[in-house]
């Protein structure tokens, strides 16, 4: 049935997961092209982002393809649609999430300057946040909100961690690297807590369809990897430039 009567990605869905995957393999391209662009010494964070996006690329990959899912009991009914008494679970997600997440914030880390042990606490937050949140999707009964729960306030910690004792520390090496860290980790934490608000329409209270879960988790997953990829590697050029002195030389040559 088109109408997605099983819980499962219809066609369409798929079309996007694979139109996503098109994405996340372009933008793999793009950051290991730029990276060669680069003295050997510049690169490293050229390469953690295109793992990223890589690592995304297979997810997509997967998801397009209907594998890396399982089918499980739903505790709502969806209204309105006669849905099947289970949904599709892409667990795939949680893998790609676990790999490229605490990537992500290591790269802001660094860009604040963060000790190890700090980046480490931020990084253990995270596993636990992604790890509840898959068990929480495999759950059928209402404890899965347990799991929810725990991962929301693992989610508020990264929050307060990297908004707060973070920016302190990207002040003292520089008012450039702090304005800049700022906007780079607020874009990050306001993209990210609307993920616990897709899962909560989609794994948690199957309100809405699979594909719709399809729009919804692909929107969010290009923003919090190439785009805030290309910002973060930008931002470190400025830095660079504005500590050379050599920011307005360039830009306005
Ligand atoms: C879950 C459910 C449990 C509660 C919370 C969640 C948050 C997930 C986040 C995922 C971020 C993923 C990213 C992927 C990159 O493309 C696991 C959905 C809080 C924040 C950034």
């Amino acid at each position: 049935n088109p109408k997605d009567a099983d819980g499962n990605i219809t066609v369409r869905g798929s079309k996007l997961y694979w139109a996503i995957f098109a994405i996340m393999m372009f933008s793999t391209t793009c950051f290991i092209v730029w990276a060669y662009t680069k003295p050997r010494l510049e690169r490293p964070f050229h390469y953690i982002t295109a793992s990223i996006t890589m690592v995304a690329a297979i997810a997509y990959f997967t998801m397009a393809s209907n594998l890396g899912s399982a089918p499980i009991g739903v505790e709502f009914i969806r209204s309105g649609v006669v849905a099947g008494l289970t949904r599709q679970i892409f667990y795939v997600r949680y893998i790609d999430w676990v790999i490229t997440t605490p990537l992500l914030l290591m790269e802001l880390g660094l860009t604040a300057g963060l000790p190890w042990n700090n980046i480490l606490w931020i990084l253990l937050l995270d596993e636990v946040m992604i790890i509840t949140g898959l068990v929480g999707a495999l759950v059928r009964s209402s404890y899965k909100w347990g799991y929810f729960a725990f991962g929301c306030a693992a989610l508020l910690l990264i929050g307060w961690e990297i908004i707060l004792p973070s920016s302190g520390n990207a002040k003292v090496i520089g008012a450039d690297v702090h304005k800049h860290y700022i906007m780079l980790g607020l874009y990050l934490i306001i993209l990210w807590f609307l993920y616990p608000v897709a899962w909560g329409l989609c794994e948690g209270g199957n309100v809405i369809s699979s594909d719709s879960e399809a729009i919804f988790y692909s929107i969010l997953d290009v923003l919090a990897k190439p785009v805030y990829g290309v910002i973060l590697l930008v931002v470190h050029e400025k830095i660079q430039l504005d500590r050379l002195g050599l920011g307005d030389t360039i830009v306005n040559p």
